[in-house]
């Protein structure tokens, strides 16, 4: 009897034990990261926080990389839904073409919350909030800058971000607005060069070959530091000195770029966050345990970034990417 009555007390105790995991299981979350890929510094850099950021608050995150695809990020989705995760992060490459997947995931009843980036849609109800910047107010502290580093006289030539996404569109709409009033700063080519150092290189080399070696150019606005990158690579083929002879001004904040400021090969840039993830996080536990929406935009900082504080950036940053 006695044994019967002990074997009964531990079968117990691993029920009680059992029950208490699953229950704590239960209250982990699981979220859905469809990531673009990994096609610039920052991105990488978001990547890299936003699964320190889960680790720190106990969250699973699962991340999917759509090599800057859509359709592989629509397919990520597909596969997350059916996981049955308990909500879905997502950067969108471009910003049209959400609605139907975003309508499946709605169903299923998995919140989705945009990162960095944002979509186009009528029904506003397809995503819980978006954690970006304000592309604008970046593109336009850009142009103003530039206006104002320039009296007013500059012939610049721009390399777009990725054709179609949220964040090119707004950057371009931004830095006009910022040089707009001064007839003699013109944007004499612009092309994508899709967020990438490759992107950069290759089409501030056709810029420079239709500019008269580069003669023409007064400077570079790049809609991201990577391609600006690039960019200074050209610049330094083409036997012309960059933040001298053509001035650059960026977005993103990354290391190499306050390191190209520090040795004088960079002019400006404008800081974007990498921690998306962390604030889109705490929406998502709030909203979990009190049903409590975030408002539909969770806006990051922006702030413009020169050579006076590059060393001292550069060494603050450099661990973070
Ligand atoms: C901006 C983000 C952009 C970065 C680029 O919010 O979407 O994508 O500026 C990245 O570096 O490719």
């Amino acid at each position: 009897m006695h044994l019967k009555k002990l074997m009964t007390t531990a079968a117990l105790a691993a029920l009680a034990i059992g029950a208490a995991a699953a229950a704590q299981a239960a209250d982990k979350l699981t979220v859905g990261f469809v990531q673009i890929g990994a096609e610039s510094g920052w991105r990488a850099a978001e990547t890299k926080v936003s699964k320190q950021e889960a680790d720190k608050r106990g969250i699973d995150l699962k991340i999917s990389d759509a090599q800057q695809k859509q359709e592989n990020e629509i397919k990520a989705i597909r596969s997350f839904i059916a996981q049955g995760v308990d909500a879905i992060f997502l950067a969108p490459v471009v910003a049209t073409g959400w609605d139907p997947v975003l309508k499946e995931a709605k169903d299923a009843k998995i919140p989705v919350f945009l990162l960095d980036r944002n979509i186009e849609t009528q029904d506003k109800s397809l995503y819980l909030t978006a954690v970006t910047s304000d592309a604008v107010l970046e593109g336009r502290t850009a142009g103003q800058w530039l206006a104002k580093q320039t009296n007013g006289k500059c012939n610049i030539v721009e390399l777009q971000g990725t054709v179609g996404a949220s964040v090119a569109l707004d950057r371009q709409k931004g830095f006009v607005e910022g040089i707009a009033g001064h007839p003699d700063l013109k944007i004499i080519r612009t092309q994508s060069g899709d967020f990438t150092r490759a992107g950069g290189k290759q089409v501030m080399e056709s810029f420079l070959k239709a500019e008269n070696g580069g003669k023409n150019i007064c400077a570079v606005y790049a809609h991201n530091d990577d391609m600006e990158i690039g960019a200074i690579q050209a610049i330094k083929e083409a036997g012309l000195k960059p933040g001298k002879d053509i001035l650059t001004i960026s977005i993103d904040g990354v290391p190499d770029i306050f390191k190209a400021m520090s040795e004088g090969e960079a002019n400006a840039s404008v800081e974007l966050t990498p921690n998306m993830a962390g604030p889109a996080f705490d929406a998502l536990i709030a909203y979990k345990k009190s049903g409590t929406a975030p408002p539909k935009w969770v806006q990051t900082e922006t702030k413009l970034y020169l050579p006076d504080t590059a060393t001292a950036e550069y060494t603050r940053r450099k661990d973070l990417y």
